[in-house]
């Protein structure tokens, strides 16, 4: 199996992060960023859209973290990380997709800004509107966490990985938090994880 991307994409990290929990050997071809590849006829004959992360398995090339994360749970995963009950795949999705498309635009505002940009560079206005946005959604998945333990149900899964990272990602950086208390807890859990250290837990940079 091998992964292209780099250790400190929030989309490879939830590869990464999955392969991990599955015990999955994979080799991680460095990709993306200062490292290129993306732009060579070669990956692009793989991934059209010159990004990472891309997976290689058995024949199979994929991309779109998520449906990479889908694919590895399905195939290599068991109760309860991959449910046999669709309504507990739905929970997990509904996470899963909720995290990628509702945090995309509020975190890459906050994260660019604070750690990507020189502080002369930075856009203060979006910055803050990623601050609140993520402060607002980080609270509904308070919420949630107040009613069941994981984002998944009552068992770790799916729909708790590409929340993970961004979780990361936020509990890092220094800003202003509301007091989240369940989310706070389901992050300490997961900073249980050998999976998620070794995965998620990389510089930010
Ligand atoms: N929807 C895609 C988004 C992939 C994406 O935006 N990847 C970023 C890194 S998080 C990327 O490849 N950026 C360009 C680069 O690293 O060169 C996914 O979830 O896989």
């Amino acid at each position: 199996m091998k992964i292209w991307g780099r250790e400190n994409s929030t989309n490879v990290r939830k590869v990464r992060w999955c392969a991990e929990e599955l015990g999955l050997e994979y080799e991680l071809i460095p990709a993306g960023g200062a490292f290129g590849v993306v732009g060579t006829p070669e990956y692009l004959a793989k991934n059209p859209n010159g990004l990472v992360p891309c997976l290689e398995d058995d024949g199979l090339v994929l991309w779109e973290s998520n449906a990479i994360v889908r694919y590895l749970a399905r195939r290599y995963g068991a109760e309860p990380f991959a449910p046999a009950d669709p309504r507990l795949w739905a929970v997990g999705d509904k996470w899963m997709d909720w995290a990628s498309l509702s945090f995309a635009g509020p975190f890459r505002d906050l994260f660019w800004n604070l750690v990507r940009c020189a502080p002369d560079r930075r856009d203060m206005a979006a910055l803050d509107a990623g601050a609140a946005g993520c402060a607002r959604l980080m609270a509904m998945a308070d919420q949630a966490l107040r009613e069941a333990p994981w984002l998944s149900g009552a068992e770790f899964g799916i729909g708790d990985i590409p929340l993970g990272p961004i979780a990361y990602g936020w509990f890092s950086l220094p800003i202003d938090r509301p007091e989240l208390p369940a989310l706070e807890d389901w992050y300490a859990r997961l900073q249980a994880r050998p999976a998620f250290r070794k995965a998620v837990m990389t510089p930010l940079t």
